[in-house]
């Protein structure tokens, strides 16, 4: 059989990336063809995120990923994922008539407590949609939006979540994709369909939005790039829009269910697939949110605040890291400090989003009385064990929750290299964890392309074939 090439874009609130992908003989390839930073930036007192920029990276992408095609081939298709929850608000042409906005601008607050002091109105979101009340949920945002600009209801004419907006600039169509929709607790959790109950609660159009379609729709031809002979035929796919989707999909699992799944990057997203939703008094406790998987089944899961803490302590030390060589040095010092006396609180709200997140450490240390660690290995340890505990109260939450036991947890994403915070999750959750050293997100991207291209069966097949290539590091949990 003739390779299949196809480009993953894969855009993370930190960094993008796009990758090409090639399947032969039954085995992924992947080339990293353009890698670039990504941030907020803030303007007048709020967040925004550089889509203009972003764009511009993705075609730069694009064009490497044609560059570097063998000579005569042609790309077969092309799929976006990003984070979640973040939107385009476009006319009938598809020219935005909204700044998008980054989902950490503190603009939701006044909703998020106006929720959580509303306990009716509370569960019954939840009972309609299985997201619990975040700070970044697009039903907060749309509703802030709506709310401080009652115009953009005749301005607007459809909501494109980004990995929609994206592939409507790739494409010339515009759809909302399953996964990407379920971010926002404006989906209802029993169907695939758009909850009318929490579009009316936040008071957002309903017309905004098209019934999400399912992760595999073939969209259209690239028509962004000029003509190149590589991109005649090749069709935007819409794939897992949420790159946590696409990256619960890159992992090897067994098929028994007995494998908890953690993407660890700025998130650490904790969660397992499954037939059914967790919803109720426990799972609304737990915040447990009830995101789709692309084929529409759900992955219940929670958000531990992640590497986030680690990426913005790392600003207020001019000795950061800098290379490979610095990331080694700094995780073998933090591995050889004792264990800290006691861990972070990583469900503190002001931790989300500091102007100086050492400083909001060292704030609640303070309080707590608790001595701050001195010196960058010493907030480096502290912060890995600290989420190792957080993802241990999660797999208990779901333990306790879904009656099932974990026997593994399999660890993907850019966390997945730290081996420091690998052991701090096994010795917590006191079971193995896995980790691969894979770019998760890209790789369930470009599986679900080949799905889509009848290149290979299933999600699950992809798994079988995919998995056994791939190294592997095991962490043992420690003997308590
Ligand atoms: C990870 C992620 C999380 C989501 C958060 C905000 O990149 O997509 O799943 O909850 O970003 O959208």
């Amino acid at each position: 059989m003739k390779p299949l090439h196809l480009a993953a874009i894969d855009l993370g609130a930190t960094s993008g990336r796009v990758i090409l992908g090639t399947w032969k003989n039954s085995r992924l390839t992947l080339k990293e063809v353009h890698r670039f930073p990504n941030s907020f930036q803030s303007l007048g007192g709020h967040d925004y995120w550089n889509i203009a920029g972003l764009w511009s990276e993705i075609l730069t992408g694009l064009r490497a990923a044609v560059a570097a095609l063998p000579k005569g081939a042609t790309l077969a298709s092309v799929g976006v994922d990003t984070w979640g929850v973040d939107y385009a608000l476009v006319n009938d042409t598809g020219r935005l008539v909204y700044p998008v906005h980054a989902y950490r601008d503190d603009r939701t607050q006044a909703g998020l407590k106006r929720l959580a002091n509303t306990r009716a109105a509370l569960k019954r979101i939840y009972a309609a949609t299985g997201i619990p009340n975040v700070f970044y949920n697009a039903s907060l945002q749309l509703e802030e939006t709506v709310a401080t600009h009652p115009a953009i209801t005749d301005l607007a004419t459809r909501c494109l979540f980004l990995p929609d907006y994206f592939n409507f600039l790739l494409s010339g169509k515009m759809a909302n994709e399953l996964t990407i929709a379920s971010t926002t607790q404006l989906l209802d959790v029993h169907s695939t369909d758009w909850s009318r109950a929490a579009l009316d609660h936040f008071r957002v159009p309903a017309q905004w939005f098209s019934k999400p379609v399912l992760a595999g729709t073939k969209l259209g031809k690239v028509r962004a790039l000029p003509p190149h002979p590589a991109l005649a035929t090749t069709q935007v796919i819409a794939v897992p829009g949420h790159d946590t989707a696409c990256a619960y999909d890159a992992m090897p699992a067994s098929p028994d269910g007995t494998d908890l799944f953690l993407s660890s990057g700025t998130w650490s997203l904790v969660g397992f697939e499954s037939d059914t939703p967790l919803t109720g008094t426990d799972a609304l406790a737990a915040r447990v949110a009830n995101e789709r998987i692309g084929d529409g089944r759900y992955r219940p899961l929670t958000n531990v605040i992640g590497l986030w803490l680690l990426e913005g302590t790392l600003k207020d030390f001019a000795s950061r890291p800098k290379s490979d060589a610095d990331w080694a040095k700094l995780i073998t010092a933090a591995e050889k400090l004792p264990a800290p006396a006691a861990l972070l609180d990583v469900t503190d709200a002001a931790l989300t989003n500091p102007k100086s997140m050492k400083a909001a450490i060292d704030a609640q240390l303070k309080k707590r009385r608790i001595p701050a660690p001195k010196n960058l290995a010493g907030y480096t340890r502290l912060i890995c064990d600290s989420l190792g505990r957080g993802h241990a109260d999660a797999k208990a939450a779901f333990e306790r929750m879904s009656g099932r036991t974990f026997k593994r947890i399999l660890m993907v994403g850019g966390g997945s290299k730290n081996r420091l915070l690998c052991q701090a999750t096994a010795d917590a959750c006191g079971v193995p964890v896995i980790s691969f050293a894979l770019e998760g997100t890209a790789v369930g991207n470009l599986a679900n392309q080949l799905v889509s291209l009848r290149a290979v069966r299933s999600i699950a097949a992809f798994r079988a074939l995919f998995g056994p290539t791939l190294k592997q590091t095991i962490y043992k949990p420690a003997k308590k």
